[in-house]
């Protein structure tokens, strides 16, 4: 193969050997296998010439990046969120934005749940408890926590992860699923996972377990703040799997430890990854390094699917998930 007519691609992030190789095969790849952080214009510098780069959700892909890359012609995200791309300006630049959807949603919803139980059963908690030296008798009150199982679960955004927790709830853990999205589910829909639609207020006061499961937006921005903490019940826990700056994190730590809910359990973070201080001082939370999606075979998936987006669009023409597919045929 006549190798100086291969597209160019720069791999943003360290990823998968297997993966690179792979790329490896139909087009010049720049890789980073070191993992460097590149500021912008380092970013910017090693995407010229390149008509393809493998994000990874942490890269921002703006106007004013694509106006000093005119070779590129898409972006691949290992993640089915895409607030890192301003989608619009991808569009206008006629630069096409693919995410990595569904590979992920039941293994982020294992997270989801996860990150329910050991919330509600102190489990974190409790292990730091043990570790301290600190357990030398049973006592009745002995990190005493709430029940999962028949409880209410409540769910903020009804999209593939909402639901698959709350299938999980439903059908596994016999809880009332409640849920409040941007659009009402179609009946099938909703009978489908067990799921009843309610207002945000009603949302926020019934759940016993509040899920959130929204992508961020201007729109998103602390969905759940002080109002919000302060109409949930004192014995609720809230778990956060969607994205950082859907909660304000200072108004959680706070109700936390003011004890206005029980406990929460945070995959994602305002600012990540350096999280708000307060939260370390509460006790009655668990934290996770956004991992929702993090085991072998789902990280697999994702890597491959937006390897395949690459391959599809820069070989062929054709993305397998493509979120601005009116770009396509443009250029
Ligand atoms: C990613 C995620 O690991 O897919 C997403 O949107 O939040 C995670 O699965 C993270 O975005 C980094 O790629």
């Amino acid at each position: 193969m006549n190798t100086a007519a291969r597209p160019r691609i720069l791999i943003a992030r360290a990823i998968f050997p297997e993966v690179v190789e792979k790329l490896s095969q139909h087009f010049e790849v720049e890789a980073n296998p070191s993992d460097e952080l590149w500021p912008r214009d380092e970013l910017a510098r090693r995407l010229q010439g390149k008509q393809g780069v493998f994000t990874t959700g942490g890269e921002r892909i703006d106007a004013a990046l694509l106006a000093q890359c005119p070779e590129l012609k898409i972006c691949a995200n290992m993640a089915v969120g895409y607030n890192n791309f301003d989608l619009a300006a991808m569009t206008a630049a006629g630069v096409l934005g693919t995410n990595a959807p569904d590979v992920l949603t039941e293994t982020t919803a294992d997270m989801g749940f996860a990150l329910l139980m050991a919330a509600a059963r102190r489990v974190t908690e409790s292990e730091h408890f043990l570790r301290a030296g600190k357990w030398d008798r049973w006592a009745y009150d002995m990190l005493i926590g709430q029940d999962v199982y028949g409880a209410t679960l409540g769910i903020l955004g009804m999209g593939r992860i909402g639901r698959a927790i709350a299938r999980r709830g439903a059908l596994g853990f016999n809880m009332p699923v409640i849920y409040h999205n941007r659009s009402r589910l179609p009946a099938e829909a909703e009978a489908e996972v067990r799921a009843r639609y309610v207002s945000k207020d009603e949302l926020l006061r019934q759940s016993d377990h509040l899920v959130l499961v929204v992508p961020y937006s201007a729109e998103s921005h602390h969905a759940i703040g002080a109002a919000e903490l302060a109409q949930m019940k004192p014995t609720a826990t809230l778990v956060n799997i969607g994205r950082g700056g859907v909660v304000d994190d200072a108004a959680l730590a706070q109700a936390l430890l003011d004890k206005r809910i029980a406990a929460a359990g945070l995959d994602v973070f305002e600012g990540e990854p350096k999280l708000n201080p307060a939260l370390l001082k509460c006790s009655n939370v668990v934290l996770t390094p956004h991992i929702g999606s993090a085991t072998v075979p789902t990280r697999m998936a994702m890597a491959g699917l937006a390897a395949d987006n690459l391959i599809g669009y820069l070989t062929t023409g054709k993305a397998l998930t493509p979120l601005n597919p009116e770009v396509i045929g443009q250029r």
